[in-house]
């Protein structure tokens, strides 16, 4: 058995917890101490997900607990409610919006009779379907064994299924795992994660040249974050030709794409869209996202794109901020936009020590502000520096200029005296090749 599991790579988590799934009953409760958001918004979110997996949720349950009951999550007699309406509407998987222990989603498949995921594997599972890149589908891989491994005990049925087929199925399930079994199952999900943590690395060092190279020309970047759903995508579109997709789902985006962006001023920058935050996110794909986030994580602005529209904004604002916290990029300038403010009940809200612009990426309505607050800010990362050059490094000269502003320059004796305000990574290349000029004029 276990020479089958080596001989062909794990089934994605994605692929087994497919297997004719269409319809789902959402489970959800409600505690004490309340969340950023509340138990109904966060179940309406949970349906938005499921569809957006491609199930069809045809009923929700949900239960008022001081805690979650640590057998089963939710009480006995609604996990008896649980399996009836599954039963008469026809459904074979429970969506559980809170993370199950291994004991409770175990203890929950064997009395509902029904397959049991949590809101972490239902996202996991939409991420699953939609990387595109090879360093996207790596991430996802690493972040759904990461999920998986404490869990093993009770997945165990899962990957025999996977290996035996499916007449052993049953057999498997009710003889459950062998210890034995279990231990070569771990190691080899431990060796698997090795391997594609190598090659993420691998993946990651070619997109370090790749983003060195566009250095090369040094624009600053700007990157779009925000809640998913926000309008990220369309707004991209709207400043750049990027001609990314936009559909009115959650994580329509994953892969990130990057277009040069004119400002006004003469000012360039690089315009970076990428994966949207949610309610919940799971821990291990944030942290196996790093790479996607990259340009989040190392941009000079950040533009925090909300759904002004929904009255959810201030609470999802809170998990943007939190979200960005946990990847690093806490204390990067940004700008607030307000999006959707052509939709009524859209309300503008100003938000403490960052700018805010109030836009409508669909209608176009305040972009002409929006490009003015973020030239005022790539502005303000500038720096100013006084360097000589060698006079033949025209080409420096011009970076400088396009990049920002040539405030003097003076040739003499074969060199260029250059005053200049531009962004850090020019101010850093200029100062290295004054470096290199003055070492190679020693020798
Ligand atoms: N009315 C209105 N709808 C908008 C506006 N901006 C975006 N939308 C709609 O909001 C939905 C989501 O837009 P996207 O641009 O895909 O949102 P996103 O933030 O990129 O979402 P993800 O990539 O899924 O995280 C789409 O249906 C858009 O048409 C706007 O200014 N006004
Ligand atoms: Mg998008």
């Amino acid at each position: 058995m276990s020479a089958a599991l080596t001989a062909r790579p794990l089934k994605k988590l994605h692929d087994i917890t497919r297997e004719q799934i269409e319809r789902a009953v959402l489970v959800g409760i409600e505690v004490g101490a309340r969340e950023v958001i509340d138990a109904d918004e966060s179940m309406a979110e949970l349906h938005a997900l499921a569809q957006s997996a491609g199930v069809e949720p045809v009923g929700a349950v949900t239960q008022k607990l001081k805690a979650a009951d640590p057998r089963t999550f939710i009480g006995r007699g609604k996990v008896a409610e649980v399996r009836e309406l599954a039963v008469a509407r026809g459904a074979a998987l429970a969506i559980f919006d809170d993370s199950l222990t291994a004991a409770q989603a175990r203890n929950l498949e064997s009395e509902l009779k029904l397959r049991v995921i949590d809101r972490s594997q239902l996202i996991l599972d939409i991420f699953a379907q939609r990387a595109r890149s090879v360093a996207g589908k790596l991430e996802v891989e690493i972040a759904q064994l990461t999920y998986l491994q404490p869990r093993l005990t009770r997945q165990w049925t899962h990957l025999s299924r996977v290996r035996g087929g499916g007449s052993g199925a049953g057999m498997a399930g009710t003889r459950g795992p062998g210890e034995t079994q279990l231990e070569v199952d771990r190691r080899k999900i431990r060796e698997r994660l090795m391997r594609l943590r190598a090659r993420l690395g691998e993946v990651q060092r070619t997109r370090g040249i790749q983003r060195a190279r566009r250095l090369q020309v040094p624009y600053p970047t700007v990157a779009l974050a925000g809640y998913t759903n926000s309008g990220k995508s369309t707004l991209m579109n709207a400043l750049t030709d990027a001609d990314v997709e936009v559909a009115n789902r959650p994580f329509s985006t994953l892969d990130p794409t990057i277009r040069r962006l004119k400002l006004p001023g003469n000012i360039t920058a690089m315009l970076a869209d990428t994966v949207g935050f949610i309610h919940r996110l799971p821990h291990a794909l944030v942290e196996a996202f790093k790479a996607t986030l990259e340009e989040v994580r190392t941009a000079s602005v950040l533009l925090h794109v909300v759904d002004s529209s929904s009255p959810l904004a201030p609470e999802r604002m809170t998990i943007v901020d939190r979200t960005l916290a946990e990847i690093g990029a806490g204390a990067t300038p940004r700008i607030v936009v307000m999006n959707k403010i052509d939709l009524p009940g859209a309300v503008a809200r100003p938000s403490d020590g960052f700018d805010m612009v109030a836009i409508s990426a669909l209608s176009c309505e305040g972009l002409g502000r929006l490009l003015d607050a973020i030239a005022r800010h790539v502005a303000v990362t500038r720096q100013e520096i006084s360097v000589t050059l060698p006079a033949q490094r025209g080409d420096l000269v011009a970076m400088a200029r396009r990049d920002g502003e040539v405030l003097s320059e003076e040739y003499h004796d074969g060199q260029v005296s250059m005053r200049a305000r531009v962004s850090a990574p020019v101010a850093g290349r200029l100062r290295k090749a004054e470096l290199a000029g003055t070492a190679s004029g020693a020798r």
